[in-house]
């Protein structure tokens, strides 16, 4: 158990661990463990409040560090999101690889900060689920690094993948030169779907103690819905405990960067795939003992294509031109909380193809500005359903919680949330996160906020130009143009074998 005593002790050690140095009196270069989880919103870890799960492993990261109350990931998609991190890069400036389920263009090898580090010295390497879901021809392996899969739970809980990241991450360790920093991705596939139904409230956990998100129906499936997600992110955590007890074992922890994220929001109605908080606004902690302080909450708005230039500046490895995100190691080393840097005072995130939804295999492309108070969305093609075309609204993830809302769609309290999920939206959106973090009122035709709309939109619209998004440079129907290499509907205007992209169907 990881008690304060040990905490402060921590602490106060800090400053003699600063000095300690490497050969030829360099600092030594932190070893870099990134753990990152498949779906799971801002609120639900125990240091961001949560009443219900258990999250000690990421609570200890953000007592041993920074805690972070505006982190915001690049895309609400695995594939976009875990792009955009590699590559520093907004999704929008990845072709293939900035939609799901397409191409990862084997020309952003050398650009992915996983091989800058390689070439730069750091063992580098990955278990579990690492960029993707893509097709990676011409990558000698994942993008995300060497991979290390081999150790299995000869039993998992059900529901549960076998993969035995913790016993992964320990080979990873063992295949290490003297002295070498190494650079780990430890990517979880929990919280994704599909569950074991019921397996929330085997475990003990209670429906009246979840706190439903205002989005969803408030009723027992989804209640124990939520109670099963919240088992699979405990999954996650234990086996991130495990890789942290190793490394303190080993007197290495102090000098690891450690940071414990997600890709993209809770697989729910109006989070995963949605531009909304609770599809684009995910936990955040982030420690590193040996060079700046714990104990802290920042509320700086920090994007997911900065941790890349992150890591590099820690790892003291030059930052490349091509990179658009902002190293935010001053804002981690400042021993500052709250606002620390004022020009942290927007993200973006956006969308393009998510799931084969729409007829014609047509996206959703939107783009999104936060701010510490308001989110303001942009759709480009708002004739188009969000969630996808009726009956199916597949870039809803299959789910009790989905089935539910579509089951009582025409019951009073059910109804508005179905229309608000599945109907089609404006092509402009603005809500104030603050009082209505559900983004349930749209507030882009309000009188009083036409001016705060009009900022926002001109801040992301600059933006996304200087960044060269081609749906601000006229050619956003090459987004249409990418292929899709999972699952295809026939019903859908599809064609292919179930898992099997037909070439015949490109646009
Ligand atoms: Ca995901």
């Amino acid at each position: 158990m990881y008690t304060r005593r040990r905490f402060l002790t921590g602490l106060s050690a800090a400053p003699a661990i600063l000095k300690l140095t490497g050969c030829g009196g360099k600092p030594r270069r932190p070893n870099i463990l990134f753990a990152i989880s498949d779906d799971q919103s801002f609120p639900h870890a125990g240091a961001m409040g949560d009443p219900v799960v258990k999250t000690p492993a990421f609570d200890r990261i953000a007592e041993k560090g920074v805690l972070f109350t505006n982190a915001i990931c690049g895309s609400p998609g695995c594939a976009p999101s875990r792009a955009s991190i590699l590559t520093g890069r907004g999704h929008w400036q990845l072709e293939e690889a900035g939609t799901h389920a397409s191409y990862f263009p084997a020309k952003f090898m050398g650009q992915v900060y996983t091989d800058i580090l390689e070439k730069a010295g750091y063992h580098v390497g990955y278990t579990g689920k690492g960029a993707g879901p893509a097709n990676f021809k011409g990558w000698p392996h994942n993008p995300a690094g060497k991979p290390y899969q081999a150790r299995k739970f000869d039993r998992a809980p059900e529901g549960i993948r076998n993969t035995d990241y913790a016993a992964n991450f320990a080979d990873f360790l063992a295949d290490r030169s003297s002295r070498q920093p190494f650079c780990f991705w430890y990517g979880a596939s929990e919280p994704h779907r599909p569950y074991k139904p019921g397996i929330g409230l085997e475990s003990g956990k209670k429906l009246e103690d979840v706190v439903v998100p205002p989005f969803l129906p408030d009723c027992d499936v989804v209640r124990s819905d939520i109670l099963d997600y919240y088992v699979e992110i405990e999954w996650f955590d234990t086996q991130l405990g495990k890789m942290l007890d190793t490394l303190e074992e080993a007197g290495e922890l102090e000098n690891t960067l450690v940071i414990v994220t997600s890709d993209n929001g809770m697989p729910f109605p109006r989070a995963k795939a949605f531009m909304y908080e609770y599809g684009i606004h995910l936990p955040l902690a982030v420690a590193w003992p040996a060079a700046f302080p714990g104990g802290r909450q920042v509320d700086d708005l920090i994007s997911f294509m900065d941790f890349a230039p992150t890591f590099l500046e820690a790892a003291g490895v030059p930052v490349p031109e091509i990179m658009t995100g902002r190293s935010f190691l001053d804002v981690l080393r400042s021993g500052k909380s709250g606002t620390v840097d004022h020009t942290r005072s927007s993200a973006l995130s956006g969308r393009e193809r998510h799931s084969h939804s729409r007829f014609d295999n047509l996206g959703y492309p939107s783009r999104a500005l936060r701010t510490h108070e308001y989110l303001y969305i942009r759709n480009f093609a708002p004739e188009r359903y969000p969630a996808g075309d009726p009956p199916g609204y597949y870039d809803i993830d299959a789910s009790p919680s989905k089935t539910y809302l579509l089951e009582h769609k025409d019951e009073p309290g059910v109804r508005e949330l179905f229309e608000l999920t599945c109907g089609k939206n404006p092509a402009e959106e603005l809500y104030d996160i603050r009082n209505d973090p559900g983004c349930l009122k749209n507030l882009a035709d309000s009188p009083e906020h036409a001016q705060v709309k009009a900022t926002l939109k001109k801040e992301l619209e600059d933006t996304l130009l200087a960044q060269g998004d081609p749906r601000l440079t006229g050619n956003g129907d090459i987004w249409e143009s990418y292929p899709r290499f999972n699952k295809m509907r026939p019903e859908l205007g599809g064609f292919a074998e179930k898992g099997k992209y037909n070439p015949a169907y490109q646009r």
